[in-house]
């Protein structure tokens, strides 16, 4: 990629470029993902995302909804989110099970897992039927 005998100044930009591709695929970016109300639901259950990663919640029903979250530490509210709103959120590593509602449609859930460490999560529940406390 960086052949010698190019000159200095050409090989410092080369190894400038270099370095900001290995930054960029060492996961140093924000991930993005859509999360849509649908038919008066959320279209997905939930999403595991990174910390730093950003959700686009967009209204593709005909009534008006409202995206929330009261979650300690990861709380946010879009309001009246009328037809074909969007708003994104970006999400920290402080909070890794975030629980979003609509509050005109209660029955509306959905749950961001934000770096969620699964093996050690499922294990403690595994051992919690097991563990003498
Ligand atoms: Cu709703």
């Amino acid at each position: 990629m960086c052949h010698e005998g190019q000159g200095g100044k050409d090989m410092k930009i080369c190894y400038a470029a270099l370095v900001l591709a290995l930054f960029w695929t060492s996961g140093a970016y924000a991930d993005r993902y859509v999360v849509s109300q649908q038919d008066r639901q959320f279209s997905v259950p939930y999403i595991a995302i990174n910390p730093g990663d950003t959700v686009d919640f967009v209204n593709q029903d005909n009534v008006t909804h409202n995206v929330f979250s009261n979650t300690e530490g990861a709380e946010f509210n879009l309001g009246k989110f009328a037809p074909s709103s969007k708003e994104t959120v970006t999400f920290n590593d402080k909070t890794p099970v975030v629980d979003v509602q609509c509050s005109i449609h209660p029955n509306m859930k959905m749950t961001i897992f934000v770096n969620v460490d699964w093996r050690r999560t499922l294990n403690e529940a595994m051992l919690s039927g097991t563990k003498k406390k």
